[in-house]
């Protein structure tokens, strides 16, 4: 599995938790296959649920609708307090996911309760079975919103044998007689169809002024197996360029070796991109010129 910064780990639901500076910048070129957007896509499977497509609320043409009737009483025999679900089983040929970069979709809840619970939805891809599995709670689901999720491919234990991907509730979070809808649209892969830098992180935040090199992480992608793109990374306070470094990466982690012996003690800001591209990424690094300087932050 290829490394991932913790910060893009962290990413769960885009509208909780984005990593701040991708926010801000418009969305680079992507390519989707879609699993499931209403009218296209995987045939779902479903036990103690409804799953087929309508158009009450979809984002465009229809959705998937994910119903249930909570019931405590009925079900598999020694679980009448259950888990109602659906899933899609991927044909052998569709499991290997590495060349991806997320797993997306959309989710809107409407439901007969005033609120959803703590854990309204779980969301599971099985890589390839519930041993090896990516599981996690929807928490960010709203009623009667359409919220986007979006999960690293990266953070899959599996990504090359990924064999169902599945939603579920737990009963015991419900109330017996609580009916739930859940629309699912949008259900894609994505992948970046140009060299695209996901990630930039300094290795040191405070360096010091005789050290000779800052290193700088980025995480590329978007690149074809075996191909490389030339990556720039600098140090800059006020527009103005302290320090650049240049080198051809491949996709995934790399670091780059920054000389720092032009930069004076002071507040930078570290940038990174793909050479030609106007799509930047910054973050915050200070050079101080002893030990005692950066202690005192
Ligand atoms: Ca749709």
């Amino acid at each position: 599995m290829r490394p991932v910064l913790l910060a893009l780990i962290a990413g769960a639901a885009v509208l909780a938790a984005p990593p701040r500076l991708l926010a801000q910048l418009e969305e680079p070129p992507m390519e989707a296959r879609v699993l499931a957007d209403g009218d296209s896509g995987s045939t779902w499977s479903i036990a103690e649920a409804t799953m087929e497509p309508g158009d009450t609320h979809a984002r465009a043409g229809r959705a998937m609708r994910f119903h249930i009737d909570v019931n405590h009483e009925t079900g598999e025999v020694n679980y009448p307090i259950g888990w109602p679900r659906t899933y899609i089983s991927l044909p052998e040929g569709e499991r290997d996911w590495s060349g991806w970069d997320f797993i997306d979709f959309w989710l809107y809840a409407e439901s007969s309760r005033e609120a959803l619970p703590t854990t309204p939805l779980g969301f599971i891809v099985r890589c390839p079975d519930k041993n090896s599995s990516f599981t996690t709670n929807l928490s960010d689901a709203r009623l009667g919103e359409w919220v986007h999720f979006r999960f690293p491919i990266s953070s899959l234990p599996d990504p090359a044998n990924c064999a169902a991907v599945q939603f579920y509730i737990s009963e015991s979070n419900y109330q017996h007689g609580d009916v739930l809808d859940f629309w699912i649209d949008d259900l894609r892969l994505l992948r970046y169809s140009e060299p695209t830098l996901i990630s930039v992180q300094p290795l040191n935040q405070v360096a010091f002024r005789d050290q000779p090199v800052l290193r700088i992480a980025v995480d590329l992608t978007g690149l074809e197996e075996g191909a490389t793109a030339q990556v720039e990374v600098g140090l800059r306070r006020d527009g103005e360029g302290v320090a650049l470094a240049a080198t051809a990466l491949g996709a995934g982690l790399a670091t780059i070796a920054l000389p720092l012996d032009a930069a004076p003690a002071g507040s930078y800001e570290a940038w990174a991109r793909v050479a030609g591209s106007d799509r930047t990424l910054t973050q915050p690094v200070r050079v101080v010129s002893s030990p005692w300087e950066a202690e005192g932050q």
